[in-house]
């Protein structure tokens, strides 16, 4: 139901921390009117990657993505919102930028020279599973 109040993980990757885009990011995210209620920029444990990422374990992407995310800090926030959870990946638009549609983050901001499709500035749960499941490994006492 798109209408449900639900909550969502985002993470800002460290590509996006490097190119000081957290406030275009967060502008986004606050004017299609979703709220931020929790936000946290740091370099995250090994740990915490490991668990986020789970899903994709043995995939030969897999190492490279969390090498990157090891890369620097990554900003890792729970916004709430009607619809946040398919929301918020309608605003970062196609998991590749080459694909991403102009408006969302990644169609408007991402860049595909000479870039890995992990270089794609932002994350989404994709569920609201997901979403229980990354809050409880990003924000444990949320
Ligand atoms: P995300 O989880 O980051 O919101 O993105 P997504 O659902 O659109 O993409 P997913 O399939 O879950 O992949 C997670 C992240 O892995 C990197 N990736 N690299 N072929 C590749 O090199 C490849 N495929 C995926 C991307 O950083 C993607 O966001
Ligand atoms: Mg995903």
């Amino acid at each position: 139901m798109s209408d449900a109040v639900e909550r969502t993980l985002i993470l800002v990757k460290p590509d996006a921390v490097r190119r000081r885009l957290i406030g275009e990011i967060l502008r986004r995210i606050e004017a299609k009117g979703y709220q931020p209620i929790a936000a946290e920029l740091r370099i995250p444990a090994e740990e915490e990657l490991a668990a986020h990422y789970a899903e994709h374990e043995g995939k030969p992407f897999y190492q490279p993505l969390v090498d990157f995310m090891l890369s620097g800090p990554v900003l890792a926030v729970v916004a709430e919102g009607q619809g946040v959870i398919p929301g918020f990946r309608s605003l970062a638009g196609a998991t590749n930028p080459t694909d991403a549609a102009p408006g969302t983050i990644r169609g408007d901001l991402g860049r595909d020279w000479g870039l890995k499709v992990q270089q794609n500035l932002v994350h989404g749960s994709d569920s609201v599973e997901s979403a229980q499941r990354e809050i409880a490994i990003w924000f444990p006492n949320l």
